[in-house]
């Protein structure tokens, strides 16, 4: 077995994103669900750097208005730029646990700052918004339209000068929740997309076979996973549920088919709200999938065609 990269894990508890309070524990409800023993039994060897500190309006003065919250993010987000590119230029494997989906824009920007790297996103909506085209203002709907180099100055070239991640570099997957302005830019960025209606009519493995072939000659590969990609029924803890989501088995499917493929070389895990989630079944669904990504089999046998 090839030799497994020590991972790395880092919290962020980032809520600036959205509007709804809680997902700042997310980082905490993941750990409470056992990722590091779940990693450890797999084989790996695993440190945790603990989480990058985020203020909170409450304590900043002058904090939550619009201004100040895409500063704040510009600053967390900058922050875990730096710790990504430091883990991966030391070869971990950086797990970033948010935390709302804005935190992409450090996490993404700074492994992308190492080298150019294929970007997975696996995600009910296309987080593709500028602060001109959402409909809710919210930051957590545009960062990869920021790691792209579009939107707000103060999200784009956070990990350096101008965009961090080429358009045909970025595959979504899981798309069932997308706003008018935001499928124009994501239609003449040239981002490829497979939507829940691919999925339905081709199923998980053809949509991420194609994905992961048309990312397969970039050195490294970041899976950007955010858990409203799987039904609300089966993940209710996510501030912004979309009904119609990837079914339990599917989502392990995923998983499973992207380590088959050779895994990932950084990975984050979002918005996770445990507070909206009576038993934190959605962060232990988290910690199953991620077992799955790193390799977790459900019978250890030697490959075999069927
Ligand atoms: N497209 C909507 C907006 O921009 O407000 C909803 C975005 C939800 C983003 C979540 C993290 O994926
Ligand atoms: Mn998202
Ligand atoms: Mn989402
Ligand atoms: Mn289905």
């Amino acid at each position: 077995m090839p030799e497994r990269p020590p991972v790395a894990i880092l919290g962020v508890p980032m809520d600036l994103g959205q509007d709804r309070r809680g997902v700042d524990m997310g980082p905490s409800a993941i750990r409470y669900a056992r990722l590091q023993p779940a990693l450890e039994e797999l084989g790996y060897r695993v440190s945790d750097l603990g989480n990058v500190e985020v203020p909170i309006p409450e304590a900043a003065s002058g904090g939550d208005g619009k201004a100040w919250r895409l500063r704040a993010v510009r600053e967390v987000c900058s922050a875990v730029s730096r710790r990504a590119r430091e883990a991966v230029a030391r070869g971990a494997l950086p797990v970033f646990l948010g935390g709302d989906h804005s935190i992409s824009i450090g996490t993404v920007s700074g492994v992308c700052a190492a080298g150019r790297t294929g970007v997975l996103w696996v995600d009910a909506h296309a987080d593709f918004n500028t602060p001109e085209s959402s409909p809710s203002g919210n930051i957590h709907g545009m960062p990869l339209a920021a790691l792209t180099g579009r939107g707000h100055p103060d999200l784009v070239g956070v990990g350096g000068e101008g965009a961090s991640v080429r358009p045909e570099d970025a595959v979504l997957v899981g798309l069932r929740s997308v706003d008018r302005e935001e499928r124009d830019l994501l239609r003449e960025a040239g981002v490829r997309v497979y939507t829940m209606k691919d999925i339905d009519a081709y199923g998980v493995a053809a949509v991420v076979r194609r994905a992961l072939e048309h990312l397969s000659g970039l050195p490294r590969l970041h899976l950007s996973l955010d858990l409203d990609v799987v039904d609300p029924e089966v993940a209710p803890g996510v501030g912004t549920p979309v009904r119609g989501g990837l079914t339990y088995r599917e989502a392990h499917l995923l998983m499973e088919l992207v380590n088959e493929a050779g895994g990932v070389s950084s990975l984050d895990v979002v918005e996770v709200n445990p507070i909206l989630d009576s038993r934190n079944r959605t962060a232990e669904l988290a910690v199953e999938l991620v077992a799955s990504l790193m390799g977790r089999q459900i019978l250890e046998l030697p490959r075999r065609p069927l």
